[in-house]
């Protein structure tokens, strides 16, 4: 099974205390973070069996460089509607800012060293970063997903990577919503007409999957 191995990777969506912790970013715009600390368990599960088996393990982190050259004036106008202007100064440092406390990974899940961590300025994580170039180069073929926000960036990330030929597996307990509604939507609809979109799986199956690849 050592060639699953090579060509799979798991790919970490957005675990950073921006969407996680009281006072980041998403607290600040009134969404429950609460609801996001169900998935760390898991993620930390399936975390640990891909690192045992040698597996790629990559994150991203949504975040703008501090001038916020990168954040187009659109979606700044909207995090100020949406009252957590990006760039202003929380609890945890400036909103979605990159190299902010915030904007880090929180402690339960924090990459190793030499792990790939992608800062991407969108929604997507192959929208403006060297993610494809990075899993091209190790001969990626498959991605395994986790992380926040469901329908945000993670079904964002999980079409891009469709549209590039990966084949992609969504890990259902490892993956959460502010709103359970667009949560369930979202795996339906990720899943319908033959996998459209890709697969998804709980994360007991796939941690078995994956300790299976070292034997
Ligand atoms: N990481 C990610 O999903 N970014 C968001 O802005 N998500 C929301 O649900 N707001």
């Amino acid at each position: 099974m050592a060639d699953a191995v090579a060509t799979r990777a798991l790919l970490i969506i957005d675990m950073q205390r921006d969407f996680c912790s009281p006072g980041g970013y998403a607290a600040t715009a009134g969404l429950d973070v609460t609801r996001l600390a169900s998935v760390v368990g898991s993620i930390g599960k399936l975390l640990a069996a891909a690192r045992a088996a040698g597996m790629l393990v990559v994150y991203t982190r949504e975040g703008h460089l501090p001038d916020l050259s990168d954040c187009p004036p659109e979606k700044l106008r909207r995090s100020c509607m949406a009252g957590a202007e990006i760039g202003s100064v929380g609890p945890l440092g400036r909103l979605l800012i990159r190299g902010e406390y915030g904007q880090d990974i929180i402690d339960e899940l924090r990459p190793l060293p030499g792990e790939l961590v992608i800062d991407k300025p969108g929604k997507g994580a192959f929208y403006a970063t060297p993610l494809q170039a990075e899993l091209q180069r190790r001969g990626i073929a498959q991605l395994v997903l986790m992380g926040v926000t469901t329908e945000v960036c993670v079904q964002t990330t999980m079409r891009e990577a469709n549209d590039r030929g990966y084949e992609c597996l969504l890990i259902e307990d490892g993956t959460e919503s502010y709103f359970p509604a667009y949560k369930a939507a979202t795996l339906e609809m990720i899943r319908a007409q033959g996998a459209i979109v890709g697969w998804t799986a709980g994360s007991a199956a796939v941690i078995d999957a994956v300790s299976g690849y070292t034997s």
